[in-house]
Formats: structure tokens, sequence, C-alpha cells
């Protein structure tokens, strides 16, 4: 409702500490940005890709670009944050003063998908600083460490999906204030689910435990399983986690040989991907596991180190995580 209490209310309740307040709320204004930019697309020739890679060798889009500038310089205006890592900058900046916290962003995550209207979003993590002037090696703390992390998906509603470490909270733009306004209270990813999400035209390359996984699900009620699944996939990680931590199911981007040929051990990225959507699923009742282990304990040795992702309902991600272990 438009009367629904604003984010910076809600997370005064939630005695969130007023400074870490203030950042989470900083970034939900530069997503509000985000959303602007995203939304008038075509109107302000914003879209389309630019000449040129990003550290991970992916070609940019313009609205990439102007994400991730919009996030770095609220946060530098704001002096609400030590350090700031991206997906699109290889190293970290450092904000000498600033509030002793480090954030890491995906500033518009699935971003392949603008030029054909899906669903895109900000992922973000939020760490402790540890100390006046953090380097890139300041980043590597294990997901657990995370004070907060979230996403803002830019869809038919712009939807904020927030954790502070006491469950997982949306919030709705309401365009007409500016303003992300309470919408769901305590999500939760049901234990059980009837959907998984992966990339099947990968299919040929995928290691035994996910080839038979899938094999099973796809048998039905008559298979294994003795119930019928459903598949998604809409390659773009905010809006098939969103769709997860609403209705339940699992997300599954796994290592595969051709990516052990590569010596890759994933796609998705471990800091500011797998770390706080794993966090807003553990959060909300469910797991993330790379199959093999948990991911927020994970040493990460690499800001942009890449780790295979099973992320939702937690008998799911058990039932994928059984299979590994039996080899
Ligand atoms: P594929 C987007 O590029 C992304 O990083 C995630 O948002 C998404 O889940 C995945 O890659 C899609 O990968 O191989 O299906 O294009």
């Amino acid at each position: 409702m438009s009367d629904s209490p604003e984010l910076s209310s809600v997370l005064a309740g939630d005695a969130v500490p007023g400074d870490l307040a203030q950042l989470i709320c900083c970034l939900a204004e530069a997503c509000a940005g985000i959303a602007n930019a995203v939304e008038r697309g075509s109107l302000s020739g914003t879209l389309g890709a630019l000449e040129q890679s990003n550290v991970q060798g992916e070609t940019q889009k313009q609205l990439d670009v102007i994400s991730n500038d919009m996030l770095i310089d609220a946060l530098r205006s704001s002096g609400l944050a030590r350090g700031i890592a991206s997906e699109e900058e290889e190293h970290s900046v450092a904000i000498p003063g600033g509030a002793p916290y480090l954030v890491l962003f995906d500033p518009l995550d699935g971003s392949s998908n603008i030029d054909v209207n899906v669903t895109v979003g900000t992922i973000f993590s939020i760490l402790p600083a540890p100390g006046d002037t953090p380097t890139d090696s300041d980043f590597l703390q294990p997901g657990d460490q995370q004070l907060a992390a979230g996403y803002v998906a830019y869809g038919p509603s712009t939807l904020l999906v927030l954790s502070t470490g006491d469950g997982v909270r949306q919030f709705t733009l309401d365009r007409a204030g500016g303003v992300f306004r309470l919408s769901h209270l305590a999500m939760e990813v049901p234990k059980q689910t009837g959907e998984f999400a992966i990339n099947a035209a990968r299919q040929r390359h995928w290691l035994t435990p996910i080839a038979e996984y899938v094999a099973d699900c796809q048998a039905g009620e008559n298979g294994p399983r003795g119930r019928d699944f459903n598949m998604r996939w809409i390659a773009s990680m905010v809006a098939d986690v969103h769709r997860v931590m609403t209705r339940g199911g699992v997300f599954l981007y796994p290592d595969d040989h051709a990516m052990q040929a590569e010596g890759k051990a994933g796609k998705l990225r471990l800091m500011y991907e797998a770390n706080p959507m794993g966090f807003l699923a553990e959060q909300a009742g469910g797991a993330a596991s790379t199959g093999r282990e948990r991911i927020l304990a994970i040493q990460p040795d690499g800001l942009h180190q890449r780790v295979p992702v099973v992320m939702g309902s937690a008998e799911e991600v058990a039932e994928i995580e059984s299979r590994f272990a039996r080899g």
C-alpha cells in the first residue's frame, strides 16, 4: 500500500546501526536512479553495447557503465563506505575516512537482457572494513561475514530484497514518492519445490550429479522423484533468484566439464553474486551451496573469483549435495 512504512523507518525499527542503515538507504536511492535509467532505455539512447569489455572479458552495455558510475558516485559522496568493489572494476576503490563498511556490487546483473526488456538487477553485499585504507585483500572475507546483502530487481515493479541478518524483507519502489516501501515483512523460501532453473543448453557438459538430478526431475511422477517438476531459465540471476525467493525452487549454475577444461570454477562470481544471494537464501530458510560446500563458508582468494551455484529450497539443495557426495 502507498502508506506502507518506508525503508528508513523499517531499518530504524530493526535496530540496524545508524550508519549501516544510512548506507543501505544510500544504495537504495542510487538504485532508484538506476531504475529510472533502465526504464527510460531507448528514450535516453542508453541501450546497446559499448565497444569495450569489462575485467570479466564481457562486452559492456552502456547501462552497465552508467549503473556502475551511479553507485560509485553515490557511495563516494555519502562517506558511508570505506571501500568499493564492483564487477565492472578490476580493483577495489578505497574511500579514506568513510564509515567502516566495504560495499561490493554487480551494478547491473543480467544486462544482456536489457535490449529485450527482461528483468535485470543490482546485487550488493556489505562487509565490515578491517582497516582505514582497504585494499583488495581486505574484501576477501567469507560470506558469513556479511553485515547485509540485497538485490534490486528492475521489473514490472522495482523491488528491493534485503537482509541485515534477521530475516529477509521486500520493499517496492513507490515511484511517486521515490521511496521504497515495505511490501513483504518476512520472505521465506519453501523447503520443498517442484521447480528448477538451469541453462539446459549446457547439458552435454554437465557433471554426472547434475545430469542425473535433472533427468530424475524430468522423469516426473513416474520417475525416482515421484512428482512432476517444472523448469524455468530467465538468464538473469536476479530474476531467477527472485522467483525462488518468492515461491521456492532451486537455481543452478554448476561447474561442468567445459568450464573445468578452461580452468573455471563456475560462471557466477562469489563476492558480489553468490555470497549476497546465498546470504538472502539462508536468511529466508533456504540454502546456498556449490554442490560440495556451503557458499558462505568459502574463504575467497580473489575479488572476481567464480564458484558453482546451487541455491534455493533447502531440501532440493540437500538432494543435489547428496548426489555430489555419492560422486
Ligand atoms: P547464461 C548474466 O550474464 C549472468 O551473470 C546471470 O545473471 C545469469 O544467471 C547467467 O549469467 C546467465 O548465464 O549462460 O544462461 O547466459
